[in-house]
């Protein structure tokens, strides 16, 4: 559909005689395309509109199967105009869209401060002015890491303490929303979530790279010892928080998400092994991540507590499994940016340590 079109559809209000009218950024993207599906199919009163830039983590296959379901805009957060048409006609927004990868952000900063920062000003620039509902997507990393022997865990009361230029953009992401809640009364509440795995995640991430590795009879590789800690959430354990949120959330509110799932990366490993029946030390360690934060692990109590929110997937290793299965049925998902994703890694000096 032109993106004329859905302009004018979404500058009037609920023109599917749907009930509420969801900007979804990001939407083309890994976790972003999970919600969508998940909006499409449990949601049905919901009439979604995605805005997505489509960089090299976006991927417009991602939503192929439920195209006649959504309207799909190809655009940028940070360009104002666009944003403040398409929010405009819309109840809601959650906001996905961002450079999600550490290493990229180790190699070139500049896009996670234009998308991370000056795309979510724009964005909450424009809630501001329409006085809509808007949901802010965000990290356990902007709480730096913990030693791998303490009993604690992030809560919502932990300091913020950055350590990459991705985490502190999305750090800084979630200043400003606090920022516009206090001082301009936005509408907002705040996630921050664990490390997601599950289908259509880029294949740079160390879930899919090593099922893939594995796929293609490559061995799985660790940064620097592989001793560092995840707290991994299946995507729609995520989403179904998200959803909770936005529905009985508090304003101003930020709430963790995470389903105990802490794992360091050796086990992770090794499950994946095993799945592909290899012997468990078949896999290589490579040059450490600069600065690569130690161990994540959050306390979801809050969220628990207050919304009565639950994961559903119990055991990982079956989510894993599950994942392994989607990376195996559908390689030409990702079949085109692997090749360019293990070029960038060399690139980026990576070389395999012993
Ligand atoms: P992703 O990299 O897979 O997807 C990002 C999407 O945003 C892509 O579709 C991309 O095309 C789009 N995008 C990028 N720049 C844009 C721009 N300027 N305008 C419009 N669209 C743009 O990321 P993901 O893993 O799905 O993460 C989604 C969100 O969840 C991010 O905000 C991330 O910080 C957060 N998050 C991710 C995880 C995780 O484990 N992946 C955990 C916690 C929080
Ligand atoms: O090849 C690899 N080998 C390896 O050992 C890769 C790609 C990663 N790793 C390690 C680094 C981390 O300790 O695995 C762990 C997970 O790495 P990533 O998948 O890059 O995730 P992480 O850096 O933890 O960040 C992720 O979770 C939080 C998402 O990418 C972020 O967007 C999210 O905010």
């Amino acid at each position: 559909m032109l993106e004329r079109e859905i302009l004018d559809r979404a500058a009037r209000r609920r023109p599917y005689g749907r009930d509420v009218r969801l900007l979804v950024t990001g939407g083309a993207g890994f976790i972003g395309a999970n919600f969508v599906h998940h909006t499409v199919v449990q949601r049905p009163d919901v009439a979604v509109i995605v805005l997505d830039s489509l960089t090299y983590a976006g991927n417009r296959a991602s939503l192929a199967s439920i195209d006649d379901r959504i309207d799909f805009v190809h655009g940028d957060v940070a360009d104002a105009n666009l944003v403040d048409r398409l929010v405009r006609g819309v109840d809601a927004v959650v906001h996905f869209a961002a450079e999600s990868h550490n290493d990229n952000s180790l190699a070139d900063p500049w896009p996670f401060v234009r998308t991370n920062v000056v795309g979510t000003v724009s964005l909450l620039q424009a809630v501001r002015r329409y006085d809509v509902r808007y949901h802010h997507i965000s990290t356990d990393e902007v709480y730096g890491d913990l030693p791998l022997d303490d009993p604690r865990r992030f809560t919502e009361a932990t300091p913020y303490n950055p350590s990459s230029p991705y985490s502190a953009t999305k750090a800084s992401s979630d200043m400003l929303v606090r920022a516009w809640t206090r001082s301009f009364g936005v509408r907002a509440t705040i996630s921050n979530c664990s490390n997601n795995y599950g289908p259509y995640q880029h294949v740079e991430k160390f879930i899919p790279r090593q099922i893939t590795n594995l796929i293609d009879g490559v061995r799985p590789r660790l940064y620097g010892a592989g001793r560092n800690v995840r707290d991994w959430i299946h995507v729609d354990d995520h989403n179904s928080a998200v959803w909770a949120i936005l529905e009985r959330g508090r304003i101003g509110q930020t709430y963790l998400i995470g389903a105990d799932g802490e794992l360091d990366n050796r086990a992770v490993v090794r499950l994946l092994l095993e799945q592909f029946g290899c012997d468990p030390a078949d896999f290589d360690f490579v040059t450490d991540r600069a600065g690569h934060d130690l161990r994540y692990a959050i306390d979801a109590s809050l969220l628990r507590s207050e919304l009565g929110w639950s994961p559903r997937f119990g055991e990982f290793r079956d989510g894993l499994a599950q994942t392994v299965r989607w990376y195996r049925d559908n390689q030409a998902w990702w079949r085109a940016g692997k090749a360019s994703t293990e070029r960038n890694y060399a690139a980026q000096g990576e070389t395999t340590l012993r």
